[in-house]
């Protein structure tokens, strides 16, 4: 009987934050569940990235421990796919450093992240770290010869330089040095708004009251969604363009109820935005109610997640070590062992 090897999946979500949001459950963390029955698939809580924001040291151990089983409360089964953390897998530093030798400066320097990023620090502020974010995002996907990374709009561009940066290899160094990743971004999620400014993406880093925390308790949900901004007139309908906060919020309510907007158009018409809230308010709740429990549950219990983070190391390196010395090879360094 043939056995077709399954194609592997990539991705990562950086600790910068006790909780993760809606942004990220709708954007990513669901479409890695969903990929997990059909794929190989490896999940980072990449805390190397996240020290280019400078976070407390002992905030950033906690987070790294949250973040993980925020992973597996959305349902990431340790069983079907390989969960670590990526400081502990030290390949994707050490193939960081070949992506920096065959990296124009300039393309990085053209990386929309770091222009945005930079502009908020000022110059100052701005670290190597920063500008190298997209190089060792590049070497987390390169070094697992990952074939699909989901992730959301805003990962576009770095994904688009990982592919280039394989194809570069492969031409430099021969075909099957690297695989060439392909980014998944599931449209209908791939952008959620902050729900103060509809015209931001949800972000860790933006106002507290646009940002719906997956961990957030159900009266700070409901309340955030209620003071949702919303757009002038009182129909619901679908425009992005003339009403993107109305837009944000059926986007939200399609992607948790897996209902055409159309159809929730439809069902609202006649009815007011503060119907559409309160209703939405109580499917955002209700969905998070068990991803609240088992995260706090997950929690409580180090040992376990301990042992699966350890197990994930475990399998992540025995794939990123095979991967490194066939890359580290072609470019002529000698092998380690
Ligand atoms: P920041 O909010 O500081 O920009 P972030 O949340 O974008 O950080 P990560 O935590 O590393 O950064 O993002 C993890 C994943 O969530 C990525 O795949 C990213 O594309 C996705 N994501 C983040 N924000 C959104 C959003 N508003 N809508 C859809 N996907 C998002
Ligand atoms: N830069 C990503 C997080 C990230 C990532 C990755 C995503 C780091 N390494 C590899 C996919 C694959 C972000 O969302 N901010």
């Amino acid at each position: 009987m043939f056995c077709v090897p399954r194609l592997r999946a990539f991705s990562g979500i950086q600790p910068t934050s006790n909780s993760l949001h809606l942004g990220n459950y709708l954007g990513a963390l669901r479409q890695w569940v969903r990929l997990q029955d059909a794929y190989d698939c490896v999940y980072s809580v990449v805390d190397l990235h996240a020290l280019t924001v400078a976070p407390d040291p002992a905030a950033l151990r906690e987070r790294v421990r949250a973040t993980a089983a925020q992973f597996l409360a959305a349902g990431v089964d340790p069983d079907k796919s390989v969960l670590f953390v990526q400081s502990q897998v030290p390949e994707h530093t050490q193939l960081t450093w070949l992506l920096n030798c065959v990296t124009g400066f300039g393309e990085a320097s053209r990386m929309t992240q770091f222009k945005d990023k930079s502009a908020k620090v000022g110059d100052r502020g701005v670290t190597v770290g920063l500008f190298d974010y997209p190089v060792l995002m590049a070497a987390d996907i390169l070094v697992y010869d990952a074939h699909v990374v989901p992730v959301g709009e805003d990962q576009r561009q770095h994904v688009e330089l990982s592919r280039d940066l394989a194809i570069r290899l492969n031409k430099r160094f021969g075909e099957g040095t690297a695989q060439v990743p392909e980014a998944v971004i599931v449209k209908a999620a791939a952008k959620i708004y902050d729900l103060q400014d509809p015209t931001a993406k949800m972000s860790k880093t933006g106002q507290a009251a646009g940002i719906i925390e997956l961990l957030d308790d159900p009266k700070t949900i409901t309340k955030r969604i209620k003071s949702a901004v919303t757009d002038s007139g009182s129909q619901i309908t679908w425009d992005p363009d003339a009403k993107p906060g109305v837009a944000n919020l059926l986007a939200i309510y399609s992607a948790l109820t897996d209902r055409a907007v159309s159809q929730i158009v439809s069902d609202y018409q006649g009815k007011l935005y503060g119907h559409l809230k309160s209703d939405l308010a109580e499917i955002v709740v209700e969905t998070l109610r068990p991803f609240r429990e088992r995260t706090a549950e997950l929690l409580s219990d180090p040992g376990l997640l301990d042992g699966i983070l350890e197990q994930g190391r475990e399998r992540a390196r025995a794939i990123a070590s095979g991967v490194y010395g066939r890359i580290a090879g072609r470019f002529g360094l000698l092998a380690t062992r």
